[in-house]
């Protein structure tokens, strides 16, 4: 539907006055929340995503296109609550304790959600406690942990023994990212998984909760 591409193009420019006037239009015509979702919002954000992946695009205009996805979003939202239009996977995000980087942190959590992840924004400076009590409260898939200091990347380790402690979350697929973060130390403490952009993030979660 020409409709569709015009939203996702809209989402592709960052141009959020137009795409809430194509989702409210599209709404109005009954069009299923899912389908616009699916059809127009997802797919405008994939493409940013894959445009970001291969240096196409900024992360300036990443943040703009979230945005006028965010926009578009607002509409849908209470419609997809109300008709429980499925999610790929709920993620808990946040940045660790100490570290109150969160630029990265809302790339990655709007990039999920464009991706049709429903995702709970724990914050910035989150204690492990806190982590594990989100996990726990909005039944998580995936737990995501930013960090982009040197001294705070430490607390993902704790994070994730006190996650594997907890028999409610033990079983949760843990992702972490940051500039400072490398696969290796993903692997030397047990993390699932390592994302070094946003764009990676979706397809790392993807990924995990396939298996
Ligand atoms: Co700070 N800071 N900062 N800072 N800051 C850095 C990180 C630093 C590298 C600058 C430097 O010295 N060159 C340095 C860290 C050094 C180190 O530890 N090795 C640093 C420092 C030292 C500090 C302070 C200690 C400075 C001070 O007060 N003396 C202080 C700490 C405060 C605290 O957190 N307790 C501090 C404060 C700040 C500001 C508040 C001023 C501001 C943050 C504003 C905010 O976030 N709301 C700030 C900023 C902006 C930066 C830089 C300039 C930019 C970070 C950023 O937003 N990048 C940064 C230098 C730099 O990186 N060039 C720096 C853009 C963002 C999109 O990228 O966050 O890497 P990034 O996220 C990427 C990937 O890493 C990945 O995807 C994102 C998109 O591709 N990713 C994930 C991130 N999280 C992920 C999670 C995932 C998956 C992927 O899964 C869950």
């Amino acid at each position: 539907m020409a409709k569709y591409q015009e939203l996702a193009d809209a989402i592709i420019r960052g141009d959020n006055i137009k795409s809430k006037e194509v989702t409210q239009d599209l709404v109005d015509k009954k069009i299923p929340a899912g389908d616009i979702l699916g059809e127009g919002l997802i797919a405008g954000m994939d493409v940013v995503g894959k445009k970001f992946k291969a240096n196409e695009m900024y992360i300036p205009e990443v943040l703009i296109a979230a945005r006028a996805m965010h926009a578009a979003m607002d509409i849908l939202k209470p419609l997809l609550a109300e008709t429980g239009a499925p999610t790929k996977g709920i993620a808990v995000i946040g940045t660790v304790q100490g570290d109150l980087h969160d630029i990265g942190k809302n790339l990655v959590s709007m990039m999920l959600e464009g991706a049709g992840f429903t995702v709970v924004d724990a914050g910035v400076d989150v204690p492990s406690e806190k982590f594990v009590e989100a996990a726990k409260e909005n039944k998580a898939d995936i737990v995501g942990l930013s960090a982009l200091l040197t001294t705070t990347m430490t607390s993902m380790k704790e994070i994730i023994v006190a996650l594997r402690k907890d028999p409610a979350t033990k079983d949760i697929k843990v992702i972490i990212g940051g500039a400072p973060l490398t696969q290796e130390y993903a692997d030397s403490i047990g993390a699932d998984g390592f994302a070094p952009d946003a764009s990676s993030a979706v397809d790392i979660s993807e990924e995990l909760l396939k298996k």
